[in-house]
């Protein structure tokens, strides 16, 4: 039989492991069972990619900033891509805050089962250094976040894996200043980090292969540690949220779609769906975006001279979908673990979810690698992360799929936006919708 798709082999082990987990718990030796022999497969996965997170920020990163060519066409579509990017994913991440803290998905779960997923989950990670790096970064000034991304020394904030922000700030300025000594000069450089951004995807697609059986065992986990249904509840409210406010996104392109280039946007949905499908299906932007490219030329009508470089870079570092859901599940698993957050905290999960989403790499679960970032960012306790992570896991490769439909979508507003700005949206080269709304209109 055709060896099924990734996803369906997750979902596949999602239900798996909810029926094995319910199961164990109805045999005495179960639960130890579960937690000595199953649960370290899942532990071991979400380490693993905890492990590729610094590598996969600077190759999807310094790709994403090269790929813009010239400075002269930095200049001119760059900037305003990039301002337009930022402004969609600051939507995406505010609709989020506001609807995690409204509807605090998180609260609620009982004390024991917390207990019982620390104890499950309780983790080798040395827990006082962090802790500390926590209460020093609480009682900092405002701006101590922005001093905080200045790295003294680049490898030093890479090998001990301090604060993303300074590794992600590196890496822009690296880009930055490949694309100022000209393509020419930088040819070696960028060579090397396209083929690492390669390597590193390939890393993430081996560790992916996993997936099925890593979630069958942190589901089963999840399910043998928790036991009592207020967990699974708030869990099905935590994706409530994440679903409600990646559909505003939707709503929100649509608007933006009919105001600034008053095209219809059930048109634009429906000659951008091959491609949301596609994203929906693979959970992966990058799989999707030769579809993307062609939707968006052939039946949009954007021009390629800006499609073939918004579109692009926006699969790289435009992630609006992945950067809602880190807002949401970074506040989510703080209300859950007992985590008090500060508005100072609130205004922290903004910046990073936006770097973090920008650092995320156009590949299946990239965004629950990155959501490490954010955690840490707010002083997240090291020994809660292990079990915030699996906490979530369990509904996140739906969530993946959903989230990727978005950022493809955002990505295809972005790039008419632009287009529409500098006079490069013509006609779709294939008519069929359209005709039809000229007769209906
Ligand atoms: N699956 C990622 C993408 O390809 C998004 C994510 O993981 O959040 O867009």
């Amino acid at each position: 039989m055709r060896k099924l798709e990734l996803h369906w082999q997750i979902l596949i082990g999602m239900v798996l492991g909810v029926i094995f987990g319910f199961l164990m718990t109805q045999i005495y030796w179960g639960k130890g069972f579960v937690s000595d022999w199953i649960q370290p497969i899942g532990t071991i996965f979400v380490k693993l990619l905890k492990l590729i997170a610094i590598p996969l920020i600077i190759a999807s990163l310094v790709k994403g900033i090269s790929d813009l060519k010239d400075i002269s066409k930095f200049r001119n579509i760059g900037v305003r891509t990039i301002l337009i990017y930022i402004t969609t994913t600051v939507v995406a991440i505010t609709i989020g805050l506001l609807m995690v803290n409204v509807m605090t998905p998180g609260n609620g779960i009982s004390e024991e089962t917390i207990t019982q997923l620390t104890e499950t989950y309780a983790s080798d990670t040395a827990v006082t250094s962090k802790l500390e790096e926590a209460s020093r970064q609480k009682s900092s000034g405002p701006l101590q976040f922005l001093v905080d991304m200045v790295p003294e020394n680049a490898l030093a904030a890479m090998s001990d894996n301090k604060l993303m922000l300074q590794v992600i700030f590196f890496t822009i300025f690296l880009g930055i200043s490949m694309l100022l000594i000209g393509e020419k000069n930088a040819k070696p450089l960028k060579k090397f980090f396209d083929s690492l951004n390669d390597v590193i995807l390939k890393m993430v697609d081996l560790i992916m292969l996993t997936a099925p059986y890593a979630v069958f065992a942190l589901l089963a986990g999840v399910v043998v540690s928790s036991g009592d249904p207020d967990l699974l509840y708030a869990l099905l409210r935590y994706a409530g949220v994440v679903v409600l406010g990646l559909v505003l996104m939707i709503v929100f392109y649509s608007v933006v779609v009919s105001t600034f280039t008053k095209k219809n946007p059930f048109w634009f949905l429906k000659e951008i769906s091959p491609a949301q499908l596609l994203a929906f299906s693979t959970s992966s932007s990058a799989a999707t975006l030769p579809v993307t490219m062609e939707r968006v030329e052939e039946h949009i009508g954007v021009d390629k001279e800006v499609s073939s470089f918004v579109l692009p870079v926006g699969a790289t570092i435009n992630m609006d979908g992945t950067s809602l859901y880190q807002g949401v599940a970074a506040v989510f698993i703080s209300q859950a673990l007992g985590f008090d957050l500060s508005f100072g905290d609130q205004l922290t999960i903004v910046l990073t979810a936006l770097l973090a989403s920008i650092g995320s790499a156009a590949v299946p679960g990239a965004g629950m690698v990155m959501l490490v970032i954010v955690l840490e960012s707010i002083g997240f306790p090291a020994d809660k992360l292990a079990i915030g992570l699996a906490l979530i896991f369990a509904v996140d490769r739906p969530l993946d799929m959903c989230r990727t439909v978005v950022n493809v979508t955002g990505d295809a507003t972005v790039s008419m936006i632009v287009a529409k700005s500098v006079g490069k949206l013509g006609k779709p080269k294939v008519r069929e919708w359209d005709d039809h709304l000229e007769e209906v209109r």
